[in-house]
């Protein structure tokens, strides 16, 4: 199948951007040209996905896709029990539910946007133990999606084990441009936390993806297949959340896996209030067909190759072109570095968020902004967070864009850091009380 795309001219964009309230979230796909807000639910499915939808199995309650998809998580990942829902954040939230007490700490190698605030609706506070290199755009360290243990286990010892239900760790981690943890940090804090008799619990995301990085980035994986590198992830881990719209290809799915069967009766139970019965937590039976096989697509080597390598591509032609990226090139997208891209704003006329609605208006390419308005504000302080990373992220999606796709998004971001100077920072008119990125306002300075 193929989508028509339409070309606006840049005043048709002007219009369409300043009614958007300058929040690329807040356009309509209709005056997107390319898109790269995301890489979640965007990405095409493969044949055999689109002949699974054809075997739906759409009874309420023990659907037989249900089993597959139970079969193929079991099979791949080796967690012992599925609980299916309709997203990740829905597993962030019954996870969070259920082992999370007030006045919890729960560390994590870099926060997630859902992850925290479900950590903080359940009473928890989270503490970021992910090594100082992740803040660094510029830092070429091979993981930077690495634990620093001693931050770790300075989080033991300020507040003891029993007020640490869980460790969160993140492969691939999403907020510092998609950077690997390696497997022999992995299993560190593996020990370190099961010492202490603290969960480590998987945000598995983009984990074939992580794992892919692993077999060409760390000692003694080079012949290791992305297959068996990822089952090793999993198996130093104890429970995960995932959000089936990145590594499984589908367009909508997730959920919770754990191995511990008294958890799983507890989120049996906690689903049907939330998600819907246990055999299919807010998915169709055809959704969870397509899943199932995108379970075994996404450790294939030949697809992971190319798609993380396309993402590379891209990254590799803004370098050339002088553009301050993130370093190194991570797995899902090319993180631009706003701060060094508009250093004449302050932190605080969120210049990640100007940079998107700009490269917006240059062209029609839809980027998300990382950065002061992602982090939302300080609940002590009330302020906003002013992260060390301000960051634009050009997402994309798997198995949709072609590299000449890639070459007009280099062409459109060159052309707006060629007039950097003239960009003018922004001012947020409307802000919702959570994850306010999605539906912030702002206008121009
Ligand atoms: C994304 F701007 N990611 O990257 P759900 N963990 C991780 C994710 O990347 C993730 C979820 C949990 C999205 C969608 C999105 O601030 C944002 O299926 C590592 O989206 O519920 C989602 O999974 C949550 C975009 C989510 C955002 C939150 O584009």
């Amino acid at each position: 199948m193929v989508e028509p795309l339409r070309m606006m001219t840049q005043a048709e964009r002007e219009k369409a951007a300043e009614e958007a309230g300058y929040n690329t979230f807040l356009l309509r796909s209709e005056d997107v040209y390319i898109d790269l807000l995301t890489d979640s639910g965007t990405s095409a499915m493969s044949d055999r996905q689109w002949a699974g939808l054809m075997l739906g199995d759409e009874a309420y309650a023990g659907s037989r896709n249900f089993y597959h998809l139970e079969a193929s998580m079991r099979e791949v990942y080796g967690y012992k029990e599925l609980i299916p829902t309709h997203q990740g954040r829905a597993a962030e939230h019954m996870l969070s539910q259920l082992l999370i007490k007030d006045g919890d700490v729960i560390p994590g190698n870099m926060y997630f946007t859902t992850t925290r605030l479900h950590q903080e609706l359940a009473g928890g506070t989270f503490v970021d133990v992910i090594i100082d290199e992740a803040h660094d755009p510029e830092s070429l360290h091979p993981f930077k999606g690495n634990v620093d243990l001693a931050k770790f286990q300075a989080v033991i010892d300020e507040y003891g084990a029993d007020r640490v239900p869980y460790v969160c760790i993140a492969t691939a981690v999403n907020m510092c441009g998609g950077q690997p943890i390696s497997l022999e940090n992995l299993r560190a804090v593996s020990e370190l936390a099961h010492q202490h008799g603290i969960l480590v619990v998987h945000d598995m995301t983009r984990c074939a993806e992580n794992a892919l990085l692993i077999k060409e980035r760390e000692d003694g994986c080079a012949e290791k297949t992305v297959r068996d590198i990822t089952r090793e992830i999993c198996d130093l881990t104890d429970a995960a959340t995932m959000s089936s719209k990145k590594d499984h290809l589908v367009n909508i799915g997730g959920f919770l896996a754990v191995n511990d069967p008294e958890l799983a009766d507890k989120a049996r139970n906690m689903v049907v209030v939330y998600e819907g019965l246990h055999t299919y937590g807010g998915m169709a039976g055809r959704d969870m067909e397509a899943l199932a096989i995108g379970i075994q697509e996404c450790v294939e080597f030949d697809h992971i190759k190319s798609r993380v390598g396309q993402v590379e591509y891209l990254g590799e032609k803004l370098q050339e072109g002088g553009i301050p990226i993130v370093q190194p090139i991570g797995t899902h997208g090319v993180f631009l570095d706003a701060k060094k891209f508009l250093p004449h704003l302050d932190q605080d006329q969120f210049p990640a968020q100007a940079l998107a609605a700009e490269i917006y208006v240059d062209s029609g390419v839809r980027s998300m902004e990382r950065g002061n308005v992602s982090a939302g504000r300080d609940p002590k302080t009330g302020g906003n967070r002013r992260p060390p990373l301000e960051l634009v992220r050009l997402t994309i999606p798997r198995r949709v864009y072609t590299q000449a796709h890639m070459d007009v998004v280099a062409e459109s971001v060159k052309a707006v850091y060629d007039a950097r100077a003239a960009a003018r920072g922004l001012r947020m008119v409307y802000e919702p009380k959570y994850l306010r990125f999605f539906q912030a306002r702002f206008e121009p300075l």
